[in-house]
């Protein structure tokens, strides 16, 4: 499909309430749309990266400049059909998964319209639903904490999921499992401890989570494995787990018993469904992580998560768990059941609302077709 225009957006968009964790604190989310318009279609996919360089290396404005200068030069010079054929026809960059997921998933979105399949069919995905789950940040005082946690425990979330770090771990994970004896509970670190605080982590052994998320540093497999050995927690990659090659080596070193998969992180879709796969051949259950995606990224975040080996609920939640302003119609919206819909329509299966993506755009690019605006 020849591709007449790529555009680029920087959205600004508030949060409903500040969002921390132990690399850094968000009122509000800046994040990067591509969009690729190619007869009378336009495929939308989501740059997961935040304006700094904290959870990895990659920025809005590295991406920007990855996307501009390397990935659509390459995709221009195809004419392609098949999304599966994106990842080998940008192998020779190396790194920066986060600006090639948000280009394969504009992509996968513009085929699928064409083809008017839903992006989870495109992918082999199965379910119609899938279970949702909140991730809650940083509070000053654990009572703060269960005030926040309520009303997603009420609504039905299926999972919830408290940012720790030292200092802020067993008394807030405490608090929670003492209010909600019975809902599934995770904590996830960000990277911020050292195998040297294994004997704190233990003492989250008593409070039966489902799974300690990164505790140790964003690129160890090592020290996890040693750590594993230490807790009774079972342990989750999720910075560390880079792709397929990680997921091996991870697999191989016993390095985590649950993967958190997300599609920026290991670069689009091809290579999460390759960690899904290997995953599900290994006995290892998996969960789509989120990264304060606007509904664009959660949208291809949902298709990820439909399929089968997707046993754990994810970081998916509805658009109001962030967001005052949806850009999608209909919203993304958790059911009564705890459950979010698998859109069925073409591509991401909801319809950006045109006015309210210009009105949260701070800065506009074309790259190829008309003049930049
Ligand atoms: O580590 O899972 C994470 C948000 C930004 C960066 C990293 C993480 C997160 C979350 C939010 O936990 C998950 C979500 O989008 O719901
Ligand atoms: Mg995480």
């Amino acid at each position: 499909m020849k591709i007449e225009r790529v555009r680029l957006r920087v959205v600004e968009i508030p949060l409903r309430f500040a969002f921390e964790t132990s690399f850094g604190r968000w009122t509000d989310r800046r994040g990067l749309l591509v969009e690729l318009h190619a007869r009378g279609l336009t495929g939308y996919g989501e740059v997961t990266a935040h304006d700094a360089p904290l959870f990895s290396y990659e920025t809005i404005d590295t991406a920007r400049d990855v996307i501009r200068s390397f990935i659509v030069p390459l995709l221009l010079r195809h004419d392609l059909t098949d999304a599966e054929a994106f990842g080998p026809l940008i192998g020779s960059v190396r790194g920066h998964p986060m600006a090639k997921a948000g280009v394969e998933g504009a992509l996968r979105d513009l085929l699928a319209k064409e083809r008017g399949e839903s992006l989870a069919a495109q992918i082999g995905g199965t379910r119609s639903h899938v279970d949702s789950g909140v991730s809650l940040g940083i509070e000053p005082d654990p009572a703060g904490l269960v005030s926040r946690a309520r009303p997603f425990a009420d609504a039905g979330y299926k999972r919830i999921k408290a940012k720790i770090r030292p200092g802020w771990d067993v008394e807030p994970v405490k608090a929670l499992r003492e209010t909600f004896p019975s809902i599934s509970l995770a904590a996830d670190a960000n990277a911020a401890y050292l195998l040297s605080d294994a004997s704190q982590l233990e003492e989250l052994d008593a409070f039966d989570l489902a799974m300690i998320e990164q505790p140790l540093a964003w690129d160890d497999l090592v020290d996890h494995a040693e750590l594993a050995k230490r807790l009774r927690t079972p342990l989750c990659l999720d910075e560390s787990l880079t792709g397929l090659s990680a997921a091996r080596a991870a697999a191989s070193l016993g390095s985590g018993a649950v993967f958190n998969i997300k599609l920026g992180r290991v670069g689009g879709m091809s290579e999460a469904v390759s960690i899904h796969n290997f995953a599900r051949d290994n006995g290892i259950p998996v969960w789509c992580g989120g990264m304060l995606e606007t509904c664009v990224g959660r949208l291809h975040n949902i298709a990820l998560a439909s399929l089968p080996g997707f046993t754990m609920p994810g970081d998916l939640s509805g658009t109001d768990r962030y967001f005052e302003i949806d850009l999608v119609e209909p919203a993304i919206r958790v059911g009564d059941d705890g459950t979010l819909a698998v859109p069925s329509g073409p591509g991401i299966g909801a319809d950006i609302i045109p006015e309210l993506l210009e009105r949260v755009t701070v800065y506009r690019e074309d790259l190829a077709g008309g003049a930049s605006a």
